[in-house]
């Protein structure tokens, strides 16, 4: 029996959880990032630093089931390796709804793979929950992960709806710290707080949309531009920052986002072009 310190509670109160899991296994597999779905809610319960999302996805759709998601800051879900950090297994498991089997293994996880971005090789992989072999990844704090959904046969009845739940604390003092390279892939997918305050005068006045996220993370010297992958049309927006052809996207604050890095010269190397940003939550 292991205790974990799992959730905290609006009042910032620790709860105490216990649960026996055996060993979750791992494999890897790489490949390019295709396709993606179609999504649903997210009702945030803010508190004063822990906060739980519900997440309604769904296995069909036009993107067939992949979302891009923001985890805490402070993300601590039951460790299943029980190898000492969190990692792609661990989220898997944390995600599969309590109606169905815990641990999943593969072919009954509502999450059926998460995928991750390699900022230095370019590549997308993805760990599929539940296996036997591998070793799952790491998640690293303020990144952002691309979780696919499938169709659990449960009960007698197969499932494609999930509402999956999300419980983790803001970091106020968390900061996104990186630099453009020249010749580098200078995109990374990253996580945004559920009640992140910036100004939202850019753009279209009042709509927390890519133009705001940009000039928070210091504008166009900063960043070149803002992604995401729009789940009804299961294509990449892009945003220029700075631009003024077309309309900034809104901001979903559930999901994650890819942000490429610039630099006054993009010639420079890392030394001399930082990136750093503090994201202010209210
Ligand atoms: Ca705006």
């Amino acid at each position: 029996m292991k205790l974990i310190s799992r959730f905290l509670n609006d009042a910032g109160v620790c709860l105490f959880l216990g649960e026996n899991m055996s060993n979750r296994v791992l494999s890897v597999v790489c490949g390019l990032f295709l396709g993606v779905l179609a999504l649903v809610v997210l009702p945030v319960h803010a508190g004063n630093l822990a906060f739980m999302k519900s997440l309604e996805m769904s296995s069909v759709g036009p993107s067939a089931g992949v979302y891009w998601i923001s985890l805490p800051f402070k993300y601590t879900p039951i460790d299943v390796n029980t190898n000492g950090f969190v990692d792609a297994e661990d989220l898997a498991q944390d995600l599969q709804p309590a109606e169905f089997n815990r641990p999943c293994t593969p072919g009954y996880c509502a999450v059926e793979r998460v995928w991750t971005w390699d900022p230095a090789t370019g590549e997308y992989s993805a760990w599929v929950s539940g296996s036997s072999s591998g070793t799952p990844f790491e998640l690293v704090p303020g990144a952002g992960y691309g979780v696919e959904i499938q169709t659990v046969y449960h009960d007698s009845q197969s499932h494609s709806e999930h509402v999956l739940t999300l419980v983790g604390a803001h970091d106020p003092t968390f900061e996104f710290s990186d630099c453009h390279t020249p010749g580098g892939v200078n995109m990374r997918w990253i996580s945004l707080p559920p009640h992140l305050a910036v100004d939202a005068s850019f753009g279209t006045p009042d709509v927390l949309d890519a133009e705001d996220l940009g000039q928070a993370m210091g504008g166009p010297d900063s960043v070149f531009q803002i992604r995401r992958w729009n789940e009804t049309t299961a294509h990449y927006d892009n945003w220029v920052v700075g631009g003024s052809y077309g309309t900034p996207f809104a901001i979903d604050l559930s999901r994650a986002y890819a942000v490429d890095l610039s630099c006054d010269d993009l010639q420079a190397p890392c030394s001399e072009c930082q990136w750093a940003w503090t994201p202010e939550h209210y």
